[in-house]
């Protein structure tokens, strides 16, 4: 097995030790450190999503492996910047709605976009449409990945839409939702851009969406 392909491995095994022994000796090696997201994270956690949607995976292991690839990210982040080539594919404002304090699924699609190449930023839990909005603008984002757990924290998540239409600037920022109760018809009721009903989900859109 090549060095590559152990690395990949490893962060389907949830093995985030090695995952960081092996990235440290890719690098000691000369491997470019922007070279890893596509040759190792990315397939690795597409196999990841792939086996999650296969119920091969169940939520612990997706976790675990997730927090593996974290353990490569964290080693070539600071090692990225100013690298053209592994400029972030976008970036995304992650949260949990108003309200709503659920946010396994968050954290999931937050990793999964993060291992993917976007910048993310989290505002955790309960997030107000003023604070949606307020990073958006402070962080020039391009998208947004709102998760609601609850059928009475949904609706925040149209109010967040209005803020950032009465904001100006609906027009340069993509909204995605989800999270279980959340459903492709109810993103398009209340004007999002999109649904995506798991982590791998919500990579693929976040791709078709900032390459649209
Ligand atoms: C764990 C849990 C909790 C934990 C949360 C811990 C935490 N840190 O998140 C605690 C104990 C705090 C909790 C509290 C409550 N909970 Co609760 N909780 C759950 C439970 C069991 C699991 C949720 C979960 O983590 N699922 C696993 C994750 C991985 O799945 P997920 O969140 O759906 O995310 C996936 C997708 O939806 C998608 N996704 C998620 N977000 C996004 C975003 C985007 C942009 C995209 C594209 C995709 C995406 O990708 C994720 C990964 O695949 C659910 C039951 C259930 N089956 O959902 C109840 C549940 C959601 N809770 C419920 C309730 C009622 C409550 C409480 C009101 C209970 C109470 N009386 O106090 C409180 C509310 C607190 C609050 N204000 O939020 C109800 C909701 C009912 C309803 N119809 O609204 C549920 C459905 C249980 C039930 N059957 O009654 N809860």
């Amino acid at each position: 097995m090549g060095l590559f392909e152990e690395m990949q491995q490893a962060i389907i095994d949830g093995k985030a030790p090695v995952v960081k022994e092996l990235t440290e000796k890719a690098l000691s090696q000369g491997v470019k450190p922007g070279d890893i997201f596509p040759q190792v994270i990315i397939p690795a956690m597409n196999e990841v999503g792939r086996r999650m949607r296969d119920c091969e995976f169940f939520i612990p292991e997706v976790l675990i492996a997730a927090r593996a690839s974290r353990a490569a990210t964290d080693i070539l982040r600071p090692l990225l910047v100013g690298d053209d080539v592994a400029r972030p594919a976008g970036t995304v404002v992650c949260c949990t709605i108003k309200g709503d304090l659920h946010d396994i699924g968050k954290n999931i699609v937050a990793m999964m976009l993060e291992s993917s190449g976007f910048r993310i930023v989290d505002l955790g839990v309960d997030a107000s449409p003023e604070k949606i909005v307020a990073a958006v603008r402070e962080h020039r984002a391009n998208l947004i990945a709102m998760s609601a757990l609850l059928t009475t924290t949904m609706v925040n998540m149209k109010a967040a839409i209005e803020a950032l239409d009465a904001a100006g600037l609906r027009g340069q920022v993509r909204v995605m939702v989800g999270g279980a109760p959340v459903t492709e018809s109810w993103a398009r009721l209340i004007g999002a851009d999109g649904y995506g009903k798991d982590a791998p989900a919500a990579v693929e859109l976040a791709r078709s969406l900032i390459a649209a």
